[in-house]
């Protein structure tokens, strides 16, 4: 495609190629012939592999380097002109130390490769919440990727016009060496410069960086939220349709959640999806909460993905799709661990070596990973592309837990909902470099994505009461709760439709609460069980409230409000001494 005429974007552009200095520039448009020529030339290259098309028609696997399969937490700034800006839990680089840092990085580092122009749209292309974002980068890889997540290509440029307000995205992998790997953002620039990384969240620009660290950062000056958070539609037997939006951090169950097929005894009910990981909402002119899923497509973790967990995502990844860095089969299918099926005797692994049956090493990487365009998923909501979005009617927070936090508990009020969220913890996992299984604190789901100081995040979440005369629900939700043999307690995925029906429930007024010391429960009898799978003592040890237990969970969250420091809003502090008066009264 011809460069466009918009000079604001030319001159940037111009500017960006005399400093990476490609061997050309390519502009994007985005047609289905482009993708199959970028495809074909990704193949050549050696970048892409075909997979059986007899099973897997349009579907093509990617390995990255294997220094380079998660998202980089310590290698991810927040480059605002004071430290202060971006608080204690992120990384912080002076803006113009790090342009003057990473310009030397991206001098000539596009010598010998295409420069690709890639123009995308965050959000419906008619939305008036939607944001153009343009990324640059030398990787065919993720300008194919960026084609399934986002509106990409030529209606991009349509709606930029003449305008300058885009987000400026600079993408290089350069030599792909974890020393010289940055992903910095200047929100203050509207600019994102990420080098050293073809992967996932370090790399698709659009995603974490600017739906969500640039978002966030707008969302604060603009009066909206930007979220780590799924978006489903619940349709009930009776056709009455009610919309919830989820934060789980990274691996922690939003694709699942949002594709959730319901169990037998819930017949006539229908889950579909509006997004699996990313929630821009905005204040209706009817005082609700609604919101726009940003993207176009699903980049969903692949291990533990199956027809029995979820149908929809196995649907969703038979065409058209990309793999990363899972295994493959000698006749060119795709395998991971927890994939339907006999294990493989043999399997090529994702590193590329042999692999066998019964071997104690994993033949997917953990955080291998499907880019799968949203049309392809069955249970697609028609809300998808509704510029005004959809209004939510439950907040839910989630962490993986192997103690302590019971199935659900309700938020009494906003503040106390907000302070929940704030505390929320859970257990890493392998989306980011670094140990597995600590739990840490992740307010929101959004410790690795705020773009701002994190205390001032929580501010702005109690501001927002204000803002919103009819505010959702919100709760507190555990599937990961663990018994003594180590096994979770909860059957989770089709079964979390039992929680999820007590929250629409409460949404429509049908059902009332138990009040604990820590927030609401379901009265006995109102969470539905019927054909759980699992025993009552399970389901009873799934949703005990443990008052010593919660009396040190509120004890050790003073640590954390401490790092948090002096933007911590005092509410949220004082929630915490309420509570564990209360708790204390209780016990
Ligand atoms: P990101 O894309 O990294 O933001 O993750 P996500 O929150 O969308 O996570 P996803 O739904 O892909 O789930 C990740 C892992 O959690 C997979 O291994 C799932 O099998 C597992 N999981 C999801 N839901 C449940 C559940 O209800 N119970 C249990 N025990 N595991 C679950
Ligand atoms: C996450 O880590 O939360 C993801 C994957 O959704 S990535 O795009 O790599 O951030
Ligand atoms: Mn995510």
């Amino acid at each position: 495609m011809p460069a466009p005429m918009n000079h604001h974007l030319r001159s940037w552009v111009d500017e960006m190629a005399k400093l990476c200095k490609p061997d050309q520039v390519y502009w994007c448009d985005g047609s289905d012939e482009e993708r199959q020529r970028l495809t074909a030339e990704a193949v050549k290259a050696g970048v892409l592999q075909p997979l059986n098309q007899q099973k897997l028609p349009g579907c093509y696997y990617g390995r990255s380097n294997p220094n380079d399969v998660a998202r980089v937490e310590h290698l991810t700034f927040i480059c605002t002109p004071t430290q202060e800006e971006a608080g204690p839990t992120n990384n912080w680089m002076d803006p113009s130390e790090a342009y003057a840092k990473l310009s030397k990085l991206y001098d000539g580092a596009m010598k010998g490769r295409t420069l690709y122009v890639v123009p995308y749209i965050m959000g419906p292309a008619a939305s008036p919440f939607s944001k153009v974002g343009i990324e640059l980068t030398d990787s065919v890889y993720v300008a194919l990727n960026m084609a399934i997540m986002t509106r990409m290509g030529k209606v991009a440029l349509d709606r930029l016009g003449e305008g300058a307000d885009f987000n400026k995205g600079l993408h290089s992998v350069r030599d792909c060496n974890p020393d010289n790997r940055f992903i910095c953002h200047f929100p203050q620039d509207n600019t994102i410069w990420s080098v050293g990384s073809g992967y996932g969240g370090n790399a698709l620009l659009g995603k974490k960086c600017l739906a969500l660290r640039i978002g966030s950062y707008l969302a604060r000056k603009e009066g909206w939220l930007a979220e780590h958070m799924l978006i489903l539609e619940a349709e009930s037997p009776q056709g009455e349709k009610t919309y919830v939006a989820a934060a789980f951090p990274s691996a922690c169950g939003k694709t699942n959640f949002a594709m959730m097929i319901p169990p037998p005894a819930f017949e006539g009910w229908k889950i579909r999806t509006v997004g699996d990981d990313i929630a821009w909402m905005r204040v209706g002119e009817d005082g609700r909460l609604w919101a726009v899923n940003p993207e176009n497509g699903y980049f969903g973790v692949a291990p533990g993905t199956n027809y029995k967990t979820n149908p929809n995502a196995m649907k969703s990844i038979e065409k058209d799709t990309l793999y990363t860095n899972v295994a493959l089969t000698p006749d060119g299918d795709v395998w991971w661990e927890g994939k339907d099926g006999e294990v493989p005797e043999t399997l090529t692994d994702w590193k590329g070596n042999p692999w066998k049956k019964g071997s104690t090493e994993k033949a997917a990487h953990p955080n291998s990973r499907f880019t799968a365009p949203a049309r392809n998923n069955p249970a697609l909501s028609d809300k998808v592309d509704d510029p005004k979005g959809v209004p939510i009617s439950a907040i839910i927070f989630g962490g993986r837990r192997s103690t302590t936090v019971p199935l659900v508990l309700e938020a009494f009020n906003w503040t106390h909902g907000v302070y929940m969220g704030s505390t929320m913890g859970s257990e890493t996992t392998a989306a980011a470099t670094g140990a597995v299984g600590v739990v840490r604190r992740d307010p929101m789901a959004m410790l690795p994505f705020c773009g701002y100081d994190c205390g001032s995040y929580l501010g702005h979440w109690l501001e927002m009461q204000s803002r919103i005369p009819n505010p959702p629900h919100m709760y507190l939700v555990n599937w990961f709760r663990k018994g003594q043999d180590g096994k979770f307690l909860w059957p989770g995925y089709g079964d979390n439709m039992r929680v999820l029906k007590w929250m629409i429930d409460r949404a429509h007024g049908r059902v009332g609460v138990q009040e604990t010391p820590i927030g609401n429960v379901p009265k006995q009898g109102d969470l539905d069980l019927n054909g759980v799978k699992a025993t009552p003592a399970e389901v009873a040890q799934a949703t005990r409230i443990d008052l010593g237990e919660w009396e040190q969970e509120l004890g050790s969250q003073t640590e954390w409000f401490q790092k948090l420091g002096k933007t911590l809003p005092r509410a949220i502090a004082l929630q915490r001494e309420q509570l564990l008066e209360a708790v204390k009264t209780a016990r």
